[in-house]
């Protein structure tokens, strides 16, 4: 007899291809809708999967997880980041969670350089510029003066995969690198990068120019640019962060360019996604911060990249193998 296809259930819509083959390969519950599912829904689907396949929109807590039913074996997140699921909790239950690593580091590295000289030259503001009501009364040697990239210091809060994809390009843009991170990176690395490693996160900030945050959240980086942490940066330094917004205390980060205490920041991800801090708003209308709608990793490859590492995830744990991507504790 034919081994029986594990029932996945997939939160929302994922590319095309991607769904054929999980459609071929699983019993796939697929989101044709794209609403993102409540609560009671998520609940409902644990209880009956062998595999949930949740992506940054669905919280997967410890409420989520009381209702699992003996089948669910594996969440298999469609992303990297794993905060939006409660690890602890499904790892002591015996569920594995995997994730998608790699395949989004040259893409959000992008968009991250793309952040970093968003603000200080005044990328956003030129750009509205010639679409708003005003016409353009032409060049000036004194008119949209931003700041100059080369030679000033990077400092990177997180020197993974994605920390060091954006210290390439930075470096080429002829910025100074400089990163904070648990551990010192490999002596190649950073006489690849010509970095600079700073133990103390304090004495870092207090020297940088632009700081970008590359690190994950987790209980230990949750608010780690906190109120205190912010006023240690110069005031004409600007923030980037693309990683998740809990990394930073957005309300503080706000209040200080507001208040000319930092010079400004790109922010593709924020504390309460889909809603956005109204003082950021407000700022970006100033032009002081450019606003991304978590769209970092949002390329068509990339997207496909994911969902074929989701399928090999499933298929290898499925096999009876250790997926690839398995989410260690360590890593919490
Ligand atoms: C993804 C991300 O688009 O992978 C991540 O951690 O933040 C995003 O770039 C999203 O998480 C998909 O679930």
């Amino acid at each position: 007899m034919p081994k029986k296809k594990p029932l996945v259930v997939v939160t929302r819509r994922l590319p095309d291809m991607v769904e054929t083959r999980m459609r071929e390969l699983f019993d796939a519950r697929l989101n044709v809708e794209d609403r993102a599912m409540s609560q009671t829904e998520l609940a409902e689907a644990v209880k009956m999967a062998d595999v949930l396949v949740p992506t940054i929109t669905d919280r997967i807590d410890n409420g989520v997880l009381a209702q699992a039913g003996p089948n669910l074996k594996l969440i298999a997140n469609f992303g990297n980041g794993v905060d939006h699921i409660d690890v602890a909790t499904a790892l002591a239950r015996g569920i594995t969670v995997t994730n998608t690593p790699g395949v989004l580091t040259e893409d959000v590295a992008d968009m991250t350089m793309a952040l970093i000289l968003a603000v200080p030259r005044r990328l956003a503001e030129g750009s509205t510029l010639l679409t708003a009501e005003d016409e353009w009364h032409g060049w000036s040697p004194t008119w949209m003066l931003g700041k100059r990239m080369a030679g000033k210091r990077l400092g990177i809060i997180g020197m993974g995969r994605i920390g060091s994809a954006v210290a390439r390009r930075a470096k080429a843009f002829g910025l100074q690198i400089h990163y904070h991170n648990r551990r010192k990176a490999a002596a190649d690395l950073e006489e690849e990068l010509e970095a600079t490693y700073w133990e103390s996160l304090d004495q870092m900030l207090a020297r940088m120019d632009i700081v970008s945050v590359n690190c994950p959240h987790t209980p230990a980086t949750y608010h780690l640019l906190s109120a205190r942490r912010l006023k240690l940066m110069k005031p004409e330094s600007y923030i980037v962060n693309t990683a998740r917004g809990h990394v930073i205390d957005e309300g503080a980060l706000a209040r200080m360019i507001e208040a000319n205490e930092l010079a400004g920041a790109g922010l593709d991800v924020f504390e309460e996604e889909p809603a956005i801090n109204p003082k950021l708003l407000k700022l970006a209308r100033n032009h002081k911060v450019v606003l991304l709608p978590h769209m970092a990793s949002a390329t068509s490859e990339g997207r496909f990249d994911m969902g074929e590492k989701v399928i090999v995830n499933i298929k290898t744990f499925m096999d009876g193998h250790r997926p690839p991507d398995r989410v260690l504790p360590s890593m919490l």
